[in-house]
C-alpha cells in the first residue's frame, strides 16, 4: 500500500504490535465528553475517535461507555497550574482523563494522547501535562493572491480564493487538523509582501470563510497589511500614520474586519524594507507606524505584529547592523499591543547565522522570533535538511544582555523581560503538492517548528524520532539508519554550501545553487562580494572595531564569544573577521586547508546519507522512500556543484592547491 505523503504525521495506520494494541484498546473503549460540548470539544473528541479507531482497528464511539470502564473522558476544568492552553492527562479508575482550563486546551491534550500511541507508548498509568511557553504560535505564508507563494517550493497556495467563500476546500481542514496537533494557534494567510486586496470588503469574506473552518481547531487568522492601503482602496490622498483621517480609516476598517471575523488575530506588516511604503515615507518612525494600528484595534482582542526586517540600498553601512539601528532606539515606545517581529538572525535566513543583535537589546519590547521553514536558502525542496538545529542553535544562544543565561529563548517566552505576551512565527514550506511540502522531511520542519514553539526546551533529536516513528518507521534499526540522517544533515548543508561562517553567496534573486562571484548587482549588499570580502590576503567580514563594528551591538559576553579570530568558534568565523588564507585554525587546519576539508567532506557526506537512507528502505513506505531516494541524488549533484564552484572560485584568490587528501586519484 503505497503513501503519498498526503497524511503527513497524523498517520493512524493500525499498530503493528498486539500487545500494545490490547492495551490501549482497554483503555479506550469510548469517548465521552463531559459539560458544554462547544464545536472545539466536538472537534477534539472527532480527531481523538479518528485518530484511535485508526490505530486500534475497531470502532471507538464517542458516548457513555457500557459499565463505564474504559471511557476517555474531556473535561474542561480550572486548573491554574496550566495556563489557558495547557492540558493534563490522568490516568483514573474508569479511564483516561483529558482536561485543561479551556476546550483548545483539551484538543491539545488529544494530540498528546494520540502522539502517545504513534510513537509506541503503553497507556497504562499515564500522567502528562504540558502547557506552552509562548502565546502566539503562529504560521506566516508567503502566500500571493493570483496563488503564487514567494519563496514557495511545494506548489502553488493552498488558499483557492477565488473559490472562497462559497467553496471550502477539503485540504483547509487536514491543513487545520495538522497545525491544531502541534499546538499552531495562528496563522497570517497573506504575504508580507502584501495586496491592499485583502482588506477590501470582497476579500474579507473569504477570510471569514477560512477562519469558520480554523476556528474549532483553536487557529486564528491574521493578515498581512499593505501599509499603503489608505490610498490604493481607501481613496485618501496619504497613508501618513499620524494624518487623523489615516488613523480613522484604519480604525473603521478594523471594526469592519471584526464584525466579519470576531476572532480575528491581527496584522502583520513589512514596512519599509525591500521597497515596501511605510511610515518613514512621511517622516514617521516604526513605532508611530505600529502604534497607530495599535490604536485602530482599539478593545478588539488583537495585535500587531511589526517587523523589523528592514533594509535599504546602504553603499557604506553593513546590512547586518540596520534593523538594529533602526529599531534598537525606538525600544520602549511601541504600545501594548505591539509586538516587534525579528528574524533570527541579522542578515537574511542563511544556513547558519549568529542570533540577531536585537534580542535582549529591546527589553521593554516584546520580540517575536521569525524563523524560515521554507528552505529558500536551504536548498529548496531538493535538499534533505532538517532544521531542528538551526530553530534549537538560536533558542539557545545566550545574549548575555542580563548575564549569563539569558537566552534567546528566554527573551522570546518572555521570562527575561518579564512580557506578559510572546510570539514565535515559522515561515510556511507549505503547498499544494501532494504532501504538502515538496520534500518529505520538510514536514519534520513544519512539525518540529511547532514542536518548539510550544516548548523550546525540547530537543531536536527527540523531536526528529517523534516525527520519524510517526511518518516513516518504529522499526529500531532503520530508525538507527535514519535519526542521523536527520540529525547531521544540517551540519553537513552548511559544510557543502558556506562552511565557517560564509554567508549570501548564493544565486542571485533565485536564491538557488552557488553564486560567489556575484559582484554587480542593483545593490551592493544584494551581491556576493560584498559578503565575502575574498582577496589575496583571505576572506571573511571584518565586523569588529577594525571593520564595520557589528560585534558592538551585541552584550559584552556575547561579543567575547566571537570577537578574538583565534578563540571565535570556526562555524562563525567568517561572519566576524578577515581571516588570512594561511592562517592556522583552532582545527589545526590553514583556512584554506580548513575551507577545502568542509567543503569536501561536506559533499561526501550525501552519499553517506544516501547509504544510511537506503538501509532504511526495508521499513519504509516504498513510495515515501523512492521519492527521498531520488532528491538525495539531486542533492548529491548540488553538492558537487556548490563544492567545485566555490572551492574554485576562492582558489583565483587563495592560490593554493586543494589538499591532495581530498582528491584522491580517479
Ligand atoms: O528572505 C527575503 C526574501 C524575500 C522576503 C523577505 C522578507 C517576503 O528573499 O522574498 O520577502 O526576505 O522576509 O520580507
Amino acid at each position: 500500500r503505497a503513501d503519498d505523503g498526503y497524511r503527513l504525521w497524523l498517520k493512524y495506520d493500525e499498530l503493528p504490535e498486539a500487545g500494545l494494541r490490547k492495551a490501549w484498546q482497554a483503555q479506550a473503549r469510548g469517548i465521552v465528553v463531559e459539560g458544554n460540548a462547544t464545536p472545539t470539544l466536538q472537534t477534539a473528541a472527532h480527531e481523538l475517535q479518528l485518530g484511535l479507531q485508526g490505530l486500534l482497528g475497531r470502532p471507538v464511539p464517542v458516548g457513555a461507555v457500557p459499565g463505564g470502564k474504559g471511557s476517555i473522558r474531556l473535561r474542561v476544568a480550572p486548573d491554574p497550574a496550566l495556563g489557558r492552553e495547557g492540558y493534563r492527562i490522568t490516568s483514573q479508575k474508569n479511564g483516561l482523563e483529558i482536561t485543561g482550563p479551556t476546550d483548545a486546551a483539551v484538543l491539545y491534550g488529544c494530540f498528546a494522547l494520540l502522539r502517545q500511541a504513534q510513537t509506541g507508548q503503553l497507556p497504562d498509568k499515564l500522567s502528562l501535562s504540558s502547557q506552552p511557553r509562548i502565546q502566539y504560535r503562529l504560521l506566516n505564508h508567503w502566500d500571493n493572491p493570483n496563488g503564487t507563494v514567494e519563496r514557495g517550493y511545494a506548489g502553488s497556495s493552498i488558499w483557492k480564493w477565488l473559490e472562497l467563500p462559497e467553496r471550502l476546500d477539503p485540504r483547509y481542514q487536514d491543513y487545520a487538523r495538522a497545525n491544531a496537533s502541534i499546538g499552531i494557534n495562528g496563522v497570517v494567510l497573506n504575504n508580507v509582501n502584501a495586496s491592499a486586496r485583502y482588506l477590501t470588503a470582497e476579500y474579507l469574506q473569504k477570510v471569514a470563510a477560512l477562519a469558520g473552518v480554523m476556528r474549532p481547531y483553536g487557529i486564528r487568522v491574521y493578515l498581512s497589511v499593505f501599509w499603503a492601503a489608505p490610498k490604493v482602496i481607501g481613496g485618501l490622498p496619504t497613508s501618513d500614520p499620524l494624518d487623523p483621517k489615516v488613523a480613522q480609516w484604519w480604525k473603521v476598517k478594523t471594526d469592519e474586519i471584526y464584525k466579519t471575523i470576531p476572532d480575528f488575530g491581527g496584522f502583520l506588516v513589512k514596512a519599509n524594507s525591500e521597497g515596501e511604503p511605510g511610515p518613514q515615507d512621511y517622516g514617521r518612525n516604526h513605532a508611530d507606524g505600529a502604534n497607530m494600528l495599535a490604536t485602530a484595534l482599539g478593545s478588539h482582542d488583537g495585535v500587531v505584529m511589526w517587523r523589523a526586517f528592514v533594509y535599504k540600498a546602504n553603499s557604506k553601512g553593513d546590512r547586518f547592523k540596520e534593523a538594529f539601528e533602526e529599531f534598537q532606539p525606538l525600544d520602549g515606545k511601541f504600545s501594548p499591543k505591539v509586538l516587534v517581529q525579528v528574524k533570527n538572525g541579522p542578515i537574511d535566513f542563511q544556513s547558519r547565522e549568529p542570533f540577531h543583535p536585537l534580542f535582549g537589546a529591546m527589553p521593554r519590547t516584546p520580540l517575536v522570533l521569525e524563523v524560515q521553514l521554507t528552505q529558500e536558502y536551504l536548498g529548496f525542496a531538493t535538499h534533505l535538511v532538517y532544521l531542528g538545529p538551526l530553530i534549537k542553535e538560536c533558542l539557545e544562544a545566550d545574549t548575555h544582555s542580563q548575564g549569563p543565561g539569558s537566552t534567546v529563548a528566554k527573551v522570546v517566552d518572555g521570562t527575561l523581560e518579564k512580557h506578559s505576551v510572546s510570539g514565535i512565527a515559522g515561515v510556511a514550506n507549505i503547498g499544494s503538492d501532494r504532501n504538502w511540502t515538496g520534500h518529505l522531511v520538510g514536514q519534520a520542519n513544519w512539525y518540529a517548528y511547532g514542536r518548539l514553539a510550544w516548548d523550546h526546551t525540547l530537543s531536536s533529536a527527540a523531536i526528529a524520532e517523534e516525527w520519524t516513528k510517526m511518518t516513516l518507521t518504529r522499526e529500531s534499526q532503520a530508525l538507527a539508519s535514519l535519526l542521523p540522517v536527520l540529525n547531521q544533515s544540517r551540519d553537513i548543508y552548511v559544510r557543502y554550501t558556506t562552511p565557517l561562517g560564509l554567508h549570501h553567496i548564493m544565486g542571485q534573486s533565485i536564491h538557488y545553487g552557488p553564486e560567489p562571484w556575484l559582484e554587480k548587482s542593483a545593490r551592493p549588499d544584494w551581491t556576493s562580494v560584498y559578503y565575502h570580502k575574498a582577496d589575496a590576503e583571505g576572506l571573511g567580514f571584518d565586523r569588529t572595531a577594525r571593520g564595520s563594528n557589528a560585534l558592538s551591538l551585541y552584550a559584552p559576553g556575547a561579543r567575547q564569544v566571537w570577537s578574538n579570530p583565534a578563540t571565535c568558534p570556526p562555524d562563525y568565523l567568517l561572519w566576524f573577521h578577515h581571516v588570512g588564507w594561511g592562517q592556522q585554525l583552532s582545527t589545526g587546519r590553514t583556512l584554506w586547508d580548513e575551507l577545502t576539508t568542509r567543503y569536501y567532506t561536506g559533499a561526501d557526506s550525501v552519499l553517506w546519507m544516501q547509504r544510511q537512507w537506503e538501509q532504511a528502505k526495508p521499513a519504509v513506505d516504498p513510495e515515501l522512500h523512492a521519492d527521498v531516494a531520488a532528491r538525495l541524488r539531486i542533492q548529491h549533484r548540488e553538492a558537487l556543484w556548490w563544492r567545485d564552484a566555490c572551492v574554485l572560485y576562492f582558489q583565483t584568490y587563495a592560490k593554493r592547491p586543494i589538499p591532495p587528501t581530498l582528491t584522491p586519484p580517479t
